[in-house]
């Protein structure tokens, strides 16, 4: 193949040379030329800046060619499309991935600079809100590494997920200008623009050829412009692209209003349009119907359906085989208006009949469901979705009339089941579910780990389980190791590579080689004192931004995730109010030194989440500063919990806080990062922790509480949270004591709607697993306390781990649901002379 680059460039090019006197000079040149600033007055962030330009410039090469491959062969193409991508730093990331850190760590540093804090200035792009869009972001690294042909759409939300601050033991939300300062990691393509509909109305016509046809009329037109970021592999030469979409107004609708002289009506709706990519809604996991979410929805689906059928014709891909061409991933149900947009995409701008477009539509899409919390179900009132989006509505009753047609065959006579199946909720208000459009318009549905999925096909998706059983599987979900390990925890990865060498990178299924080496003792040292210095660091950072003096001695007991009722982080709490009561009661009782470190933000409108951040801090007033408690309990919130700050978090803990109400959590991944890092998991049978215990051994977890299935018993044959109440002393004393105002300075009214919901409902059963957890964490006291054999659990953690790479899910996905082979990508290799 011909190269697209000068056929004969020098070899150590300023752009592409990775000697370090190139690197060098190729940084004080970036410096000179586009921070235009000298090093005399230059910021950290010059330097930041200098350094991300140097990077990006060594990864165009495998980028370019990577496009043009498959614009070329038009290979089968993944597309990922997620109204999230949490992609964390891309610094270090992409150091890692071109094999250049430690090069470019020695020209920095030969530069009198330190790469840590160069990679420190990076401002996070936080377009998600924790674990599903960070999935996303895994995912795109593994198909990148797996050389999978793909692309991943989204939005280029101009505020992410808001940055936490914490006054008074309260939460406080500010706005994240992640832009302020410039992204060097994207390029703007506006030739690429595209524009989408909304509102207005359709118009029926008969076509030229005597066809009926509809036509939408809209009232407004928005634009969309394409950001890409380069997503490369790990030491491949694919480079993929992250599309991100940005909404404008277009020129020629401002011109309309401004030939007309309503300057300011102009103004208004050039930023009417421009709020629909303005920000991230910051909950998680909770749905509300506002109509501008569903706007960001179907703006960057419809930008992105256009784009594939733009591509497709470019490469001579006839329309008629796009689902051969693509295979369309929807993360979750955000992005399943696509099944109606494409619907009509190929009805009413490419001409097909319905049967036409119908079976290639479906045999496009394939869902993932990540929950099965009915608050997070999205459903869009049908006044709503209707006054948006007329001509999807039209489709969508279409759809579901022959939809239900089928399901009255199927199942002769069965009126519920119709009600209970149909696109249309007609129970009250009429509402569209987006998860049964889902459900019908895709070839594969899948849940996110074992149990997650099993307890789809038995609850929320039973009816659809049984009208298409062969679309059901399950892909447990994985971390990428490249940011997760490599990259967050260094000290472990060379101890790692000097014993097993470096292909676990790629094949983290090679940990298993460290299981020989349990019995080593200097191993288990070195293991040991890896993991000390790490939590040395997370000490300074503490000690430093927080004023706490934590002791790396002591239990790094950490639990980092949104801040949620059914991850029940206030059950956490009742065990840190359990060890202080019995403290105050025994002053010299001899416990395990343990520090408690929160991490998470909660959702801005939810008040109980925001009440439990309030609660942790106001407890961690209190023990931090009693002498009776002295160092053997810290308790520590670390602020603005974010993928730049997790990677510091998970190398450091001892022990991972896994412990929602089972069944309630779909699988997580903090939890596989934590153990890759060699924690021990204290968890319920929920989510990935099922596969985690298998994976680890039993004996190598912490394990309490209730099953899913007693959890649902219990709430059948009526539970009642008072019964714990009075029947356990020790948990009384707990409640009583936050009651009687002792962590409030005397208010016995702040806590109350948190006890009280405790007391009265516990829908998530915290009071029912607390006598279980307390014992659980004393046998993690008991088992800390033997340093040797804790070491051993924690390497055998570490060693077991393989099976959670996002690598696998992604091979997962390829064998079970995308069928889309690998391209290998040639770089062309530059010549020595320069002639
Ligand atoms: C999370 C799930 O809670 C978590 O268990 C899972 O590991 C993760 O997805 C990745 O699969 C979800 N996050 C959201 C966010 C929104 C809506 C639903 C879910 S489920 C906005």
């Amino acid at each position: 193949m011909t190269g697209i680059l000068p056929n004969k460039p020098r070899i150590e090019d300023d752009r592409t040379g990775i000697d370090i006197d190139t690197l060098k000079r190729a940084f004080l040149d970036n410096l000179f030329y586009i921070q235009a600033k000298f090093p005399k007055v230059s910021t950290k962030n010059d330097y930041y800046m200098a350094l991300a330009y140097t990077v990006r410039d060594r990864l165009l090469n495998r980028w370019l060619h990577t496009n043009q491959t498959y614009l070329e062969r038009a290979p089968r193409i993944v597309a990922y499309l997620s109204a999230e991508f949490l992609m964390g730093p891309h610094l270090g990331n992409n150091l890692i991935d071109l094999g250049l850190y430690e090069p470019v760590k020695q020209a920095i540093a030969e530069l009198g600079l330190d790469l840590n804090e160069l990679l420190e200035q990076e401002e996070e792009p936080g377009l998600g809100n924790g674990g599903l869009g960070r999935l996303a972001a895994c995912y795109i690294d593994s198909l990148a590494t797996l050389e999978i042909p793909s692309v991943a759409y989204g939005i280029r939300y101009e505020y992410g997920i808001f940055d936490q601050e914490i006054k008074d033991g309260w939460q406080v939300e500010v706005t994240d200008r992640w832009l302020r300062y410039g992204n060097p990691w994207e390029v703007v393509r506006p030739e690429s623009e595209l524009m989408v509909k909304f509102g207005g109305h359709t118009e029926t016509f008969i076509d030229e050829y005597g066809v009926y046809r509809v036509q939408w009329v809209p009232y407004k037109v928005v634009k969309g412009v394409p950001y890409d970021t380069p997503i490369l592999g790990f030491k491949t030469n694919t480079a993929n692209t992250l599309r991100l979409w940005k909404a404008e107004a277009p020129e020629s609708f401002d011109f309309a209003v401004f030939n007309q002289g309503d300057y300011f009506g102009a103004v208004h709706q050039k930023s009417e349009s421009e709020n629909i990519t303005k920000v991230l809604y910051p909950n998680d996991e909770t749905y509300q119907g506002k109509q501008l979410r569903l706007e960001q929805q179907y703006f960057f689906v419809s930008c992105s359906l256009q784009d594939m059928i733009r591509l497709a014709k470019m490469q001579g891909v006839a329309l008629e085989r796009f689902h051969e061409h693509f295979a369309i991933q929807l993360n979750d149900t955000h992005p399943t208006i696509a099944i109606a947009e494409l619907m009509r995409l190929l009805l009413d701008e490419h001409g097909f009949d319905w049967d036409r477009a119908w079976d290639i539509t479906t045999k496009t899409f394939a869902y993932t469901n990540h929950t099965l919390l009915p608050e997070a179900l999205e459903r869009w009132s049908v006044a709503m979705l209707g006054g948006l989006l007329p001509r999807h509505l039209e489709l969508i009753y279409e759809i579901n009339s022959r939809f239900l047609d089928e399901v009255r065959i199927k199942f002769f006579e069965d009126p519920d089941r119709i009600a209970r199946m149909s696109i249309i909720d007609e129970s009250g208000e009429r509402y569209v579910r987006m998860a049964h459009l889902a459900c019908v318009g895709s070839y594969a549905i899948n849940g996110v780990a074992e149990l997650h999925s099993r307890l789809l096909k038995q609850t929320v998706l039973h009816d659809f389980y049984e009208m298409y059983p062969e679309k059901f599987v399950n892909v447990t979900n994985g971390v990428t190791p490249r940011r997760f390990i490599a990259l967050s925890n260094p000290r472990l990865t060379s101890l790692i590579t000097s014993k097993i060498g470096d292909g676990w990178l790629k094949n983290l299924g090679e940990l298993r080689k460290l299981e020989s080496l349990v019995d080593d003792a200097g191993f288990r040292n070195d293991f040991y004192q890896v993991k000390q210095a790490v939590k040395q660091d997370l000490a300074d950072y503490v000690r430093a931004n927080h004023g706490v003096e934590i002791n790396p001695e002591s239990i790094y007991d950490i639990q980092a995730k949104r801040i949620h009722e059914y991850k029940r982080q206030h059950l956490n709490a009742l065990y840190i109010i359990t060890l202080y009561n019995r403290l105050k009661a025994n002053p010299s009782l001899d416990i395990a030194p343990r520090t408690f470190l929160f991490g998470g933000k909660a959702a801005p409108g939810y008040y109980m989440a925001k009440l439990i951040v309030k609660l942790i801090n106001s407890i961690a007033d209190v023990t931090n500063s009693d002498p009776d408690v002295g160092d053997r309990i810290k308790v520590v919130f670390l602020t603005d919990y974010n993928v730049k700050f997790a990677q510091r978090v998970y190398p450091a803990a001892n022990l991972s806080e896994q412990i929602s109400t089972a069944g309630k959590e779909a699988s997580g991944t903090g939890n596989m990062k934590f153990s890759m890092n060699g924690a021990l998991t204290i968890g319920t049978l929920d989510g990935a922790n099922v596969e985690i215990r298998e994976a680890v051994g039993a004996e190598n977890f912490f394990l309490f509480g209730m099953t899913a299935e007693e959890v649902l018993a219990k709430k059948a044959e009526g539970y009642n949270p008072w019964d714990y109440y009075h029947g356990n002393d020790e948990l009384k004393g707990v409640l009583d004591r936050i009651a009687s105002g002792f962590f409030s300075h005397g208010d016995t009214e702040l806590f109350k709607p948190l006890l009280d919901s405790l007391l009265y409902q516990d829908i998530f059963m915290v009071l029912a697993d607390y006598q279980s957890y307390v014992e659980c964490q004393e046998r993690v006291d008991g088992a800390f306390r033997d340093r040797d054999n804790w070491t051993r659990m924690s390497i055998l953690n570490a060693a077991r781990m393989g099976h959670f790479s996002s690598d696998r899910s992604i091979r997962d996905y390829l064998s079970q649901i995308w069928k889309a082979p690998a391209v290998k990508i040639d770089v062309p290799e530059y010549s020595q002379s320069n002639g």
